[in-house]
């Protein structure tokens, strides 16, 4: 079917527009320089962070329930919609699904958005016990903690005996406090003694759910979401009498917060003043920055239209400029009181995390960016 031979594809190293998507196929959303980076798996390179990060929570487990949890790290990264939302429960109008935040390889697939589009599968083939990691993607902002491909952990542990009536607890009680401390514990397994605080909050397929942050540089880090699954993911998956937690890391954070790495570009820059600070697990190696190169600023300022969105924006700036595009930011923004129509004045920052770029090459970019701008978004250059 097509969609298993989009899922072969996907594991290949090169993976193009052209290998999956038809020409022109206006439910397609994802460029270029996104289907570039299908396949590059830098959680399989032992000495990458990424990887050094992935193997440390390994052994967290392995200590904490030696044998139990299973590992997945090959899972393809394009998934049909039904696992990526309806099988996690994602509501039909939710605003993940829209094509401004998730990327359609057509109108029956996407790149995954986060590892919980393999809770439903791996539960239906009757693990119990698994840690699933894999590259995610997003159309989202552009600044030095968001990047449009990122990595997670997803893990799930299943309970299949009433343990929770010995304790004394609720069920939901019972596995929200065993979430807790091994979240927890896995916490002070990377960072050692750190302060760290649970919130509240929301996701369709958990019940209740928390997100765990870290104080890291003088402020809060979202590193996580989890939370006690829906009992009717179980009892979709055929386990109606079974009860779970999940969770899904960003291992991006978490590694940023473990090494100290100030910029989530720097996951992909294949520069040796970077890759060879770090070594299969070696866990406490702090980053030693090595000088920038300097930026180049550009403006470009239009009137916008009802359509307009800043994801589509940045989308397009990703396009013409790829890695070389450092930010994006919204500088101005006003309404003209007689004609109602409404400007925005963007500032993108061109940086290389390579080289010294030339004014001709950014000019040449930012030219690039302009026309795109007026031709595919319809809005009115200043
Ligand atoms: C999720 O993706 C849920 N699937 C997590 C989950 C799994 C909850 C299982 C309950 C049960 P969220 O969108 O908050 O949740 O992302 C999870 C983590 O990914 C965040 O806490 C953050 O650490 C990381 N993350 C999210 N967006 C980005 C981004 N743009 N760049 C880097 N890391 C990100
Ligand atoms: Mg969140």
């Amino acid at each position: 079917t097509r969609r298993f031979h989009i899922s072969a594809v996907a594991q290949t190293q090169s993976l193009t527009k052209e290998d999956v998507v038809k020409e022109d196929d206006p439910s397609n959303n994802v460029s270029d320089a996104i289907f570039s980076k299908l396949g590059i798996n830098l959680h399989h390179r032992p000495n990458h962070p990424l990887c050094i990060l992935k193997e440390a929570i390994y052994e967290y487990f392995e200590g904490r329930e030696p044998g139990k949890f299973q590992k997945f790290d090959k899972e393809p990264p394009v998934v049909t919609v039904k696992a990526n939302f309806d099988e996690v429960l994602v509501p039909a109008n939710h605003i993940s699904r829209s094509y401004n935040d998730t990327y359609y390889v057509n109108k029956e697939t996407v790149l995954r958005c986060h590892t919980s589009a393999h809770q439903a599968q791996k539960l239906r083939e009757g693990h119990s016990h698994f840690l699933l990691t894999g590259d995610v993607y997003r159309r989202d902002a552009i600044d030095a903690t968001h990047y449009p491909v990122f990595h997670q952990m997803e893990g799930v542990k299943v309970f299949s005996n009433d343990e929770w009536v010995d304790a004394g607890l609720s069920s939901v009680n019972y596995i929200e406090k065993d979430l807790k401390e091994c979240l927890e514990g896995l916490a002070r397994h990377l960072f050692g003694d750190v302060q760290m605080r649970w919130c509240d909050c929301y996701f369709p397929f958990t019940d209740p759910s928390f997100e765990l942050e870290i104080f890291f540089n003088g402020k809060w880090l979202e590193v996580l979401g989890c939370g006690v699954m829906e009992r009717q993911i179980l009892r979709n998956t055929g386990r109606p009498d079974d009860r779970a937690w999940a969770f899904g890391l960003g291992l991006e954070r978490l590694a940023m917060v473990l090494f100290d790495i100030p910029d989530i570009r720097l996951f992909w820059t294949d520069d040796k003043r970077f890759t060879e600070q770090f070594s299969a697990g070696e866990l406490r190696q702090k980053f030693k920055p090595f000088s920038k190169y300097p930026p180049c600023y550009k403006d470009i300022a239009f009137w916008v239209n009802d359509h307009f969105t800043e994801n589509n924006f940045c989308e397009l700036v990703r396009g013409e400029a790829g890695d070389l595009v450092e930010e994006v930011q919204l500088i101005d923004e006003f309404t003209n009181k007689k004609t109602g129509r409404t400007s925005n004045c963007f500032r993108i920052t061109y940086r290389s995390m390579e080289r010294s770029l030339t004014n001709e090459e950014i000019d040449a970019i930012q030219e690039k960016v302009r026309e795109q701008t007026a031709s595919k978004l319809k809005v009115e250059l200043r």
